[in-house]
């Protein structure tokens, strides 16, 4: 293992006065970025279908940057369980244009992918993250991709692809072996080349978990944090917060009535330390960070 531990980003700047004594050292930093999703897809379980128009992406965007996203997230194939896979072509065909209207217009674009040669595409349009939610698995490519053109690059925490994720949800202790395996994943990207200030981590909620593996990676998402890379937490409308909302027939809570809870779990991560969240509702979630960041100051 080489430096995994290394001291992390973003750690805080504490506002003292003269006489006072100086903060404690909280993880994470003082303003976590907020990813607006924006899936150019027709399945993908949130907003699959909303966003196919390119008028409708670019708006879309625009708006969320407008409401506070730091980062507009573009994704042109559905990662839901059991869903599909598309091919490259098409897959590069729902995102490049929007990618490359969204950076004009001065908004930094990530491109969820896991294919280097969409990633190529959408960094030749102006992304400047790609988020791979196979952390460099799925592709042997997208390492070079990312060394050589020097993108930040979010390595998630992946088993296999959404076919089959399903069946992969075994772990002996599920911090323990997702921390292992995302270690590995940074191990390969260092190996290939990439700069190690490039790499961002995320536990990859829902991604061949359970809804209890999910609980269990939020309840010690800190112990990602300590690892020393910037953390992203995923966990906007997922099927588990359906699952504690289920009404008294056992009924999942609709994925549209998921955003009190999920901006719970983003509170949960800000206070974790993690670097920023991936979120549907960018307003709300630009609210909570206000709190948020209010109450660390007076703290
Ligand atoms: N989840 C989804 C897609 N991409 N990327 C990262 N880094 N982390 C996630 O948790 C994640 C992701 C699935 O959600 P969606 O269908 O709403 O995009």
């Amino acid at each position: 293992m080489r430096g995994v531990h290394a001291p992390g980003p973003g750690n805080v700047d504490a506002v003292t006065t003269p006489g006072e004594l100086s903060a404690p050292q909280e993880p994470g930093p003082a303003r976590p970025e907020i990813m607006g999703v924006l899936n150019v897809t027709p399945d993908s379980f949130s907003d699959g279908g909303r966003y196919l128009d390119f008028s409708d992406a670019v708006a879309h965007g625009e708006q969320m940057g407008a409401e506070g996203a730091d980062l507009i997230d573009v994704g042109g194939e559905s990662t839901r369980p059991g869903a599909d896979r598309v091919d490259p072509e098409t897959e590069i065909a729902r995102v490049v244009d929007v990618v490359a209207a969204l950076c004009e217009r001065g908004l930094a674009v990530s491109i969820d992918t896991t294919r280097a040669a969409v990633a190529a595409a959408a960094i030749g349009a102006g992304a400047s993250v790609v988020n791979d939610v196979s952390g460099g698995l799925a592709d042997p490519d997208m390492a070079r991709v990312v060394a050589d053109t020097g993108v930040r690059w979010v390595l998630m925490h992946w088993r296999g692809h959404s076919a089959d994720m399903q069946r992969l949800q075994h772990y002996e202790n599920v911090v323990a072996d997702v921390k292992a395996e995302l270690e590995d994943r940074v191990e390969a990207a260092l190996d290939s080349g990439v700069d190690r200030s490039k790499l961002i981590l995320d536990p990859g909620l829902g991604f061949a978990k359970s809804a209890a593996h999910n609980w269990r990676l939020s309840a010690h998402l800190d112990e990602f944090v300590a690892l020393g890379f910037p953390v992203l937490f995923g966990a906007s409308r997922k099927s588990y917060l359906g699952k504690l909302l289920e009404d008294e027939s056992g009924k999942p809570r609709p994925v549209g009535e998921r955003e009190a809870a999920t901006l719970a779990t983003s509170l949960l991560a800000f206070e974790a330390g993690a670097w920023g969240v991936r979120v549907h509702d960018v307003a709300g979630t630009a609210d909570a960070r206000a709190v948020w960041m209010a109450t660390r100051q007076a703290r």
